[in-house]
């Protein structure tokens, strides 16, 4: 196994994230503009084969259609001139002023419009540029008094949002998916959709639900305390996992986007574990892309930035690494055995078994010893655990 990335990693980043002049509510920015055609040459030179953008991102908002088009052409020459592509697509609706109640959900019905036509536009540009997902993160659809939103209508109205944008899909015959991207707080006091289970419930309710699934952060899970990789396994379960944001969280606080591997390492493992090998249940589990949703910490110059996306894609390959060598030891092999996780395959009724078989089954209920588990029948979790961080910290 190579740690050097190569276009088959499949890695991708934001426009957005290397490109993050690194301003924060305590002070300015303190680094320059990026490029985009510098930022797709320098991806594309470490290793990535993707390059994802809001709108907002190639050309500012209310751009002329010159400027906006003379960006687009520019990108195309650089994608050209590269052979990187552009996964994802996604709107800038939280950055302007006019989306300060939110967009698809503003308790203003002028701005909710005008939220649908900047993202039916986009779609289009999305198709153009051979963009497979359109990720829609709601940054400022929420509250932070309880009064101030109907949340019952504000619920009424983005399922209104997401049915008009997939019928427009449809009707145009764009072979584009939308990934919600769940997240907690912040830059509202709550946001609508608050973690990937609220979404998953949410989706269901759509006119078209195999054309919107999720675009999970790991740390968007993480700032609400969630387990970010038991989280992706309910997505795969439910067939929702179309687009992932990778990045670093550490603990219950604002929103870090640290580089990979950066917060919970523990769970970084068992994610890439996931996803790469199928965690314990085995089969690679995701094939879109590995998408970086970061920020190159406000202390790092451009050399710092370069290294910090570099990092990204060297953890994952690491950790790539460490889960193959993980699931390779023998004595890997037999913890999960002592540990008995792959008996929970196994369906808890006998075929064709109901609950009249299961009464007259003496042997699980009266003469079934659950003493024994009193000072015994030990899972063996802990052991378990430490060859993982020992395989983790390249010890075995
Ligand atoms: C914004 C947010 C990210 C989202 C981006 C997509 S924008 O930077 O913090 O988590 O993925 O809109
Ligand atoms: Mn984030
Ligand atoms: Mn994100």
């Amino acid at each position: 196994m190579t740690l050097t990335p190569s276009r088959e990693d499949k890695f991708s980043f934001g426009l957005w994230t290397i490109g993050w002049r690194a301003q924060d509510q305590f002070g300015g920015a303190t680094r320059a503009e990026l490029d985009v055609v510098e930022a797709v040459h320098k991806l594309s030179e470490l290793g990535a084969y993707g390059l994802t953008f809001h709108d907002d991102d190639l050309f500012p908002f209310g751009s002329s259609d010159a400027v906006r088009q003379g960006q687009i052409d520019r990108l195309k020459q650089a994608l050209a001139d590269t052979g990187m592509i552009i996964p994802m697509v996604t709107t800038n609706l939280f950055s302007h002023p006019v989306f300060k109640d939110g967009a698809f959900t503003s308790n203003d019905r002028e701005v909710r419009r005008f939220s649908l036509r900047k993202a039916l536009r986009n779609l289009d540009l999305a198709a153009e540029m051979g963009a497979k997902t359109f990720v829609m993160w709601g940054g400022r659809e929420g509250a932070e008094y309880d009064n101030a939103k109907d949340v019952r209508a504000a619920l009424e109205r983005y399922r209104e949002a997401c049915n008009l944008l997939g019928q427009y899909v449809i009707d145009k015959g764009y072979d584009i998916r939308f990934a919600i991207e769940p997240k907690p707080n912040e830059p509202r006091g709550d946001i609508l959709l608050p973690t990937l289970g609220h979404a998953m419930a949410f989706i269901n309710t759509l006119d078209h639900p195999e054309l919107v699934g999720l675009n999970p952060e790991v740390g968007h899970e993480q700032m609400a305390g969630l387990n970010f990789t038991a989280g992706i396994e309910q997505a795969l379960e439910h067939g929702k996992l179309y687009h992932i944001d990778l990045n670093g969280q550490r603990g219950v606080k604002f929103d870090q986007d640290l580089v990979f591997g950066h917060g919970d390492i523990f769970n970084a493992f068992s994610l890439v574990n996931l996803l790469e090998f199928g965690g314990v249940n085995g089969g690679r589990a995701y094939d879109g892309p590995r998408h970086f949703d970061y920020k190159p910490s406000r202390t790092e110059d451009y050399n710092g930035v370069w290294a910090s996306a570099a990092a990204n894609m060297r953890t994952y390959l690491l950790l790539k690494e460490r889960a193959a060598a993980f699931n390779a030891d023998p004595e890997v092999k037999a913890a999960l055995e002592a540990s008995r996780v792959h008996q929970l395959r196994k369906p808890t009724l006998n075929p064709g078994e109901g609950y009249a078989q299961l009464l007259a089954d003496r042997s699980s209920y009266e003469d079934f010893d659950a003493d024994s588990y009193y000072n015994g029948k030990g899972f063996n979790f802990v052991h378990l655990n430490q060859l993982a961080l020992e395989h983790l910290m390249g010890a075995r």
